[in-house]
């Protein structure tokens, strides 16, 4: 499907370059267009594949480009005010031909983790297409201002737009390397994973027509309904049938599958769809009571077969409880078989679990806070009437 995304802070706006890199790369024609928004100009300058027009630079009158520094009521403030600098940008791109919105957007900082909801508010006010957010949470060993941020943002972001997939950094992180080639990493994990799903159903020209394909209404049935969403992934490789060779070797029982034993494919398959959902999800959490899922098998087309996908689907289907798990093929040129799926509105995660309860810690200490001023000032107005008395 053809998306406009928009990275919206640091870890939104390299990521959203990032998969116009893999777009580029891997051909797929996903993004349609893409937008970087922030409130720290150094970060909109290192940047290296989204088009300079489309940088978007928001507070200048507040923080005169030094970014919000983790504040992110000062983050969702600055992208209220300038909300229409980031309108023009988006005007100026076709979004007749866009069948979403993706605003992405890293939720332990200030810019994008309040930028973002500020934005879903907006889109959703004017365009009837789907907005969709792809939130990073942070690793827990950021600090403490990261984790009331992402609390803080997670449930507004959730909120505004049609569908939250989260990446949890947390459970990526690598020890022993650094954090910016650790982010490198991530990234690219990132852009893998969520480029093949919505890569699935952007068939191009001359490329071929798969038996059961995925559509880009399947991927958009999936997301509705809202709520927070997770993939899984695993592959294999393979060979590429460059005619003859060593795959003319594995002619099996045929079953008109390009001479490859058509039980081989299907095991391949079904394995590989066990692997993706039970290996490291991109949110972490129990599959069991997921509402609904697609599966995505990716690969040459000799290696995709129906019996396969439809036995992958009803294992999901069993595994996860759910009554509504689509899935289809996505036919391409790479040596590799991939399975992708894509969980949404799960319910049963750890990480949320713990955000939500810092979000409530936080919320009573605010409103300790708050009574313990209001008593204050009553105090104070009462020792002023007190002294006013004598006076009427
Ligand atoms: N996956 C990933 N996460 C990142 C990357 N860079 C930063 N993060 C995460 O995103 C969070 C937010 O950081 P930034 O995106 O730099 O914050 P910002 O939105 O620019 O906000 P301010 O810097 O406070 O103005 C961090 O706490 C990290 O967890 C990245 O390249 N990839
Ligand atoms: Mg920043």
């Amino acid at each position: 499907m053809k998306l406009a995304m928009v990275g919206f802070g640091q870890a939104g706006g390299k990521i959203v370059d990032r998969f116009l890199e893999y777009d580029d790369r891997t051909n797929s024609g996903i993004v349609r267009a893409a937008i970087a928004v922030n409130s720290a100009k150094a970060d909109l300058i290192g940047l290296d594949n989204i088009p300079q027009e489309n940088r978007v630079l928001i507070g200048q009158a507040r923080v005169k480009g030094h970014g919000v520094g983790a504040d992110n009521e000062l983050g969702a403030e600055v992208a209220e005010e300038d909300i229409d600098e980031v309108q023009n940008a988006i005007d100026q791109i076709p979004t007749h031909e866009v069948d979403a919105f993706l605003i992405v957007a890293g939720m332990g900082g200030g810019t994008g983790s309040g930028g973002a909801p500020v934005l879903a508010k907006h889109l959703k006010r004017i365009y009837t297409i789907p907005v969709y957010g792809l939130g990073v949470l942070p690793g827990t060993d950021e600090g403490g201002i990261y984790t009331l941020n992402a609390a803080r943002s997670f449930q507004t972001f959730v909120r505004e737009v049609d569908n939250l997939l989260v990446f949890d950094n947390d459970s990526w992180r690598q020890t022993g390397e650094s954090m910016e080639g650790g982010y490198d990493q991530i990234n690219e994990e990132i852009v893998r994973r969520f480029g093949i799903l919505f890569g699935a159903g952007e068939v191009g020209e001359g490329q071929e027509v798969a038996e059961s394909i995925v559509d880009s209404s399947e991927i958009i049935n999936t997301l509705s309904g809202g709520g927070v969403s997770t993939v899984g992934y695993a592959s294999e490789e393979v060979e590429l049938n460059t005619g003859g060779g060593l795959l003319s070797r594995f002619t099996g029982d045929g079953d008109g599958d390009d001479g490859l034993d058509a039980a081989n494919t299907t095991n391949r398959i079904t394995s590989l769809v066990r692997k993706a959902a039970l290996g490291r999800l991109t949110l972490p959490c129990e599959i069991e009571g997921t509402e609904r899922a697609l599966l995505v098998l990716a690969g040459p087309s000799e290696y995709l077969n129906r019996k396969g996908i439809e036995r992958g689907r009803k294992w999901l289907e069993e595994e996860t409880g759910s009554m509504e798990v689509r899935g289809g093929d996505f036919p391409r040129e790479e040596p590799e078989v991939a399975a992708a799926i894509l969980l949404s509105g799960v319910t049963n995660v750890p990480r949320i679990k713990r955000l939500q309860q810092v979000a409530i810690e936080a919320q009573d200490n605010i409103d300790d806070i708050q009574q313990e001023s209001e008593e204050n000032l009553e105090e104070l107005v009462e020792d002023d009437e007190d002294e006013l008395e004598p006076l009427f």
